[in-house]
C-alpha cells in the first residue's frame, strides 16, 4: 500500500478545511486514527462492553481476551520478554512520572544525579525535578552538538557512578534526531545507573526492541501511533517493576485487603489500579495490527524519506530557519524570518494545512536554540510529497502576506 491508499483508510483525512483539502502535518502532537481502530472501539462499545478481570459472565470474558489479548499485542511489538513487564498507563506522561515517583523517590538520596539531556519534552524534565526536590538528587544535563545532536564525549563525563538514573527520548519532537538510546543505555548501565528511554516519538515511527536496546523502561502513548487517546505504556524490566510500589492504591490491583493492610496483585496489575482503560488498550491493539501489516521498517523508510524532502523544499524559501541535524525523521521545525510562528500556522490554517507552533513542550530547548518558539510540521504513513508541496506552497503565501504587511 502507498501512502495515498493508507490515506483512504483514514476518514478525517477525506475532508476540506477552509475551503481547501485537509493536510494534516500535525501527527507528532496527536495521529489521526484508521476505520480499524475506530471499528475495533465501536464494536468494544456496541458488543462487548464490560468490565475485566471479574465477571464469569460472557462478555466480561470478551472484554478480558480483548483488553489482555491488547498487552500480548504490545509485548510483541516492542520485543519485551513477558507481559508481566506491559503496564497500561494513561500515556507516556503518566509513564514517566509512575517510574519517578515509585523508583526514583524510594531509590534515590542526596548526592545522587540523574542525567537528561536539553532536548526533553517537558514530561521528561519535570518528574525528574520534582525527584531532586523530594530526595536532595542532583538533575544534570549533557551538552548538545551544535546540530542538536548529543555530545557523546560530555556524556560520558556527565553520567558518574553517582547516578542513578539516566532518562532520554528515542527521537525528538522538535529536532527530529534519532538518539543513540543503545549506547546511553551502555553507558548509564557501565556506571549501574538505569536508563529510560521517552519514546513517544519512536514508537510510532521505528521498529522497537527493548530487548535490543536493553533499557531498563520504555514509555510510549498510543495516540501517536494511530491509536486511542487516554492510553499508553509503561516497559520496565521485571526485576525493578518487580521491587518497586504502586502509585495508585484501589480496586483492581489489590490482592488480600485487610482493616489496616493490604497486599498487591503480582505484575503487571499491582501499577493498573482502577477499572482499567479496556477500550484504550483494544483500540491500541488495533492500531499495532494496522501498523504491523503495513511494516513498521516501511513507516520508519517512508517518514524519514517525507523529512529529508520537507527539510529540501523549504530551504529553497528564503529567510528560512531549519532546526536540527541534517539526519531528520519524521518531522521538521523551522523558521520564517521574522513571521511570527504562530502567524506561520495561521496563514497555513486559511489554506487547510495543520501545523503546530509554539515551544512544543520543551522550553529548555527553545532556550538552546535561542527562540521563543518555531513552527513545526511533522509527518507519518499517511502523507505524502504532494502534502509537503502543499506546505511549501503555504509558507511562500505567508511570506508574501507578511512581507506586504511589514
Ligand atoms: N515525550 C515526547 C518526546 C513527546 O513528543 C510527547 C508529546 C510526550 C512525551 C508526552 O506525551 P503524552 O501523550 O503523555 O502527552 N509531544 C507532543 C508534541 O510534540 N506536540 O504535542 C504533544
Amino acid at each position: 500500500m502507498n501512502a495515498k491508499e493508507i490515506k483512504q483508510l483514514f476518514p478525517i483525512l477525506n475532508q476540506e478545511v477552509n475551503g481547501h483539502p485537509l493536510v494534516y502535518l500535525d501527527s507528532a502532537a496527536t495521529s489521526q486514527k484508521p476505520v480499524q481502530v475506530i471499528e475495533a472501539l465501536d464494536r468494544y462499545y456496541r458488543e462487548y462492553n464490560s468490565n475485566v478481570h471479574r465477571g464469569v459472565h460472557t462478555l466480561g470474558t470478551h472484554a478480558t481476551d480483548g483488553y489482555e489479548g491488547a498487552r500480548e499485542k504490545v509485548r510483541s511489538f516492542i520485543n519485551a520478554s513477558s507481559t508481566a513487564e506491559v503496564i497500561f498507563t494513561r500515556g507516556t506522561t503518566t509513564a514517566i512520572n509512575t517510574v519517578a515517583s515509585s523508583y526514583g523517590r524510594s531509590q534515590l538520596t542526596e548526592g545522587d544525579e540523574i542525567v537528561i539531556t536539553p532536548m526533553e519534552h517537558h514530561s521528561n524534565i519535570i518528574p525528574w525535578q520534582q525527584v531532586a526536590k523530594a530526595t536532595g538528587a542532583t538533575l544534570k544535563y549533557v551538552k548538545l552538538h551544535a546540530d542538536g545532536t548529543i555530545d557523546l564525549n560530555d556524556l560520558e563525563e556527565v553520567i558518574t557512578t553517582n547516578t542513578k538514573i539516566v532518562s532520554v527520548m528515542h527521537v525528538s519532537n522538535v529536532l527530529g534526531v534519532v538518539n543513540p538510546v543503545k549506547e546511553i543505555a551502555e553507558m548509564a548501565h557501565r556506571k549501574d545507573a538505569i536508563m529510560i528511554v521517552d519514546g513517544a516519538q519512536s514508537a510510532p515511527h521505528l521498529n522497537v526492541d527493548v530487548q535490543d536496546l536493553n533499557c531498563d523502561f520504555f514509555a510510549f502513548s498510543a495516540h501517536k501511533m494511530c491509536g486511542p487517546t487516554g492510553i499508553g505504556v509503561l516497559y520496565g524490566k521485571k526485576e525493578l517493576l518487580e521491587k518497586m510500589e504502586p502509585i495508585e492504591f484501589g480496586g483492581e490491583m489489590i490482592d488480600f485487603v485487610g482493616l489496616q493492610d493490604s497486599t498487591w496483585k503480582e505484575l503487571p496489575w499491582k501499577f493498573e489500579g482502577g477499572t482499567p482503560i479496556i477500550a484504550g488498550a483494544i483500540g491500541l491493539g488495533a492500531a499495532i495490527d494496522f501498523l504491523e501489516e503495513i511494516g513498521l521498517d516501511e513507516i520508519a523508510r517512508h517518514d524519514h524519506e517525507l523529512a529529508q524532502y520537507a527539510a529540501e523544499r523549504l530551504t529553497d524559501i528564503e529567510g528560512m530557519a531549519i532546526y536540527g541535524p541534517k539526519q531528520r525523521t519524521g518531522l521538521v521545525t523551522f523558521n520564517i524570518d521574522d513571521v511570527h510562528p504562530h502567524d506561520v500556522a495561521t496563514v497555513l490554517d486559511t489554506e487547510g494545512i495543520a501545523v503546530r507552533a509554539g515551544h512544543h513542550c520543551a522550553q529548555p530547548l527553545m532556550k538552546w536554540l535561542d527562540v521563543t518558539a518555531t513552527a513545526r510540521a511533522s509527518f507519518y504513513l499517511y502523507n505524502t510529497k504532494e502534502d509537503i508541496d502543499a506546505l511549501v506552497a503555504g509558507l511562500v503565501k505567508a511570506k508574501e502576506y507578511f512581507g506586504d504587511v511589514f
